[in-house]
């Protein structure tokens, strides 16, 4: 099928019911947001109701998205109830990626872009080749013929540039920058939106981060770094501010794969971020731990203690490189 066939598939769908629950995935990036906040407004410009539920709060650099007070962390129990109102669920490989409990038995709509997409829902458009689930959402506005309004286009704009690394992942192309002029000529701001996601910080970030490279590791192509449940404490950091310290460890010069481990509290578990600057298929590494992603970012959960947790991914990561 080709995607406009996919496309309209989802716009018969959109009109084939009044109400929809709209969602995406647990600890929800910049894509996840932006993406389902734009998709909210093309369903309200269709003139259908949607209940818009992420399973886990917001993360403070996206709380400045226009309509964010829209979403709520767990579906109305009228909705739950109701099994005739379907579910649209972006960049998710199946309901449990969501968190959210109370989606089964019902239609589901899945659209993605990950390389672990799968087809588990009664629709679905899965793009590998979209930069960001925001692409994707671009082209049905643009299908459905709605108005791209300033509040869509700064949604979507956060979409891909979150998810493209701020235009430096290998997914970037000429397509990405067509979409994002015209998402800045219908409102978007960029110097805005970029003060918004990467210069407002909280300390505590700075913070971990100093701890996390204070651990550097660096061997060869493979860089790693980790913090303890007790570097998370000392700090004040909490897991939000985790996000993105791999990159400084993908950002040395001969690296081609990197990983950062946060021990989870708790649980003697911790939580793995893998960067690949192309060579290797990250994807596939966090897919053999049960997780997933993208072929140059992804993400699993691997059992402790640090020293086995570290041992179990640098073999992989070292392997994939050979
Ligand atoms: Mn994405």
């Amino acid at each position: 099928m080709t995607h406009e066939t996919q496309i309209e598939a989802l716009l018969e769908a959109f009109r084939a019911s009044p109400r929809f629950i709209l969602t995406s995935h647990a600890r929800p990036d910049g894509d996840a947001l932006g993406s389902v906040l734009a998709l909210a407004e093309i369903l309200d410009q269709l003139g259908r109701q949607t209940d818009v539920v992420f399973a886990d709060p917001i993360p403070l650099i996206y709380r400045t998205l226009p309509n964010i007070e829209r979403i709520h962390h767990k579906p109305s129990a009228a909705d739950v109830a109701d099994h005739s109102i379907p579910a649209i669920l972006l960049e998710c490989d199946g309901i449990a990626r969501t968190g959210l409990l109370g989606l089964e038995d019902r239609i589901l709509i899945n659209i993605d872009h990950h390389a672990s997409g799968r087809n588990f829902a009664s629709i679905n458009w899965i793009d590998e080749q979209a930069c960001a689930v925001g692409v994707m959402v671009y082209r049905i506005a643009l299908a459905a013929k709605v108005e791209i309004t300033p509040s869509m286009a700064t949604c979507l704009y956060t979409s891909i540039l979150s998810d493209t690394g701020a235009f430096t992942y290998s997914c970037t192309n000429a397509n990405t920058f067509a979409v994002v002029h015209d998402l800045a000529l219908r409102g978007a701001s960029p110097s805005q939106i970029a003060r918004d996601i990467y210069f407002s910080n909280p300390a505590s970030k700075i913070r971990l981060l100093g701890a996390a490279l204070s651990n550097l590791q660096c061997d060869g192509k493979v860089a790693w770094a980790w913090v303890t449940s007790q570097d998370m404490e000392r700090t004040g950091a909490d897991a939000e501010d985790c996000e993105g310290v791999v990159n400084y460890l993908i950002s040395i010069a001969g690296v081609e794969s990197a990983v950062f481990l946060r021990e989870l509290p708790g649980a003697n578990e911790f939580r793995l971020s893998i960067r690949s600057k192309g060579k290797l298929d990250v994807a596939r590494v966090a897919e053999s731990f049960g997780g997933g992603g993208h072929r140059s970012a992804s993400g699993c959960t691997v059992g402790g203690p640090l020293d086995v947790a570290t041992g179990r991914i640098l073999i992989q990561l070292r392997d994939g490189l050979c």
